[in-house]
């Protein structure tokens, strides 16, 4: 599965088994509501039964059940973050106060950028290819969100979180740091741009230019 749509297919599921969940609570509401009422108009006196085993039970094994499908399919889509090796390029993400900074690891290109202006840096990607990236700060705890991958990854000073990504074809999309990290924090934007293959080992030898 590509490795936005594990994403996104973990939302859609989730999603949906709170609504499900949500739904069933305002049904049971309503029957509760519905049963009282009807009770009453026919003079009946409020049950008093303090408790109902069987039902509890259920209840608690339903909510039992649901929590540990949620975490296995959770931690199943995170383990595929990382896609075993070969990988074909690594790059290294550094936010700092308060940009970003590639840098391809093997080759000398280090790119950035004018966070808050017109100049976004720009990471950039080949199509088709795994490529590992490899996020971390210099400063304070910073987070790489592009919201169109439906990922997030927190960049720490002093580790490095990897995680592999295949970019099925090429396009440009905004990313933006999820950590408040000081005062221009709302200013961390770049740019995640996915080339072709040819493409971009020309950006990597002719010094971090797209043409
Ligand atoms: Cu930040």
């Amino acid at each position: 599965m590509p490795f936005r749509n594990q994403f996104a297919w973990l939302f859609g599921q989730n999603t949906t088994i709170a609504w499900v969940v949500f739904g069933l609570v305002c049904f049971t509401l309503l029957v509760a509501i519905a049963l009282s009422w009807w009770r009453r108009r026919r003079g009946r006196p409020a049950s008093d039964k303090a408790e109902s085993n069987r039902l509890e039970l259920g209840y608690v094994a339903a909510l039992t059940g649901m929590v540990v499908f949620l975490v296995i399919s959770s931690f199943a889509a995170n383990g595929k973050e990382s896609a075993d090796p070969p990988v074909t390029y690594r790059v290294q993400v550094t936010g700092y106060q308060w940009c970003w900074r590639f840098s391809y690891l093997g080759t000398p290109l280090a790119v950035s950028g004018q966070c808050g202006g017109a100049q976004l840096p720009v990471l950039v990607l080949p199509a088709g290819q795994p490529v590992e990236l490899q996020v971390t700060s210099s400063d304070v705890v910073h987070a790489f969100w592009v919201p169109y991958l439906r990922y997030k990854t927190y960049a720490y000073p002093g580790h490095v979180n990897k995680f592999t990504v295949t970019m099925p074809g090429t396009g440009k999309w905004i990313g933006r740091c999820a950590q408040l990290c000081g005062v221009y924090h709302y200013e961390m934007d770049f740019w995640l741009q996915v080339v072709s293959p040819a493409q971009f080992s020309q950006f990597l030898t002719n010094g971090g230019h797209l043409r």
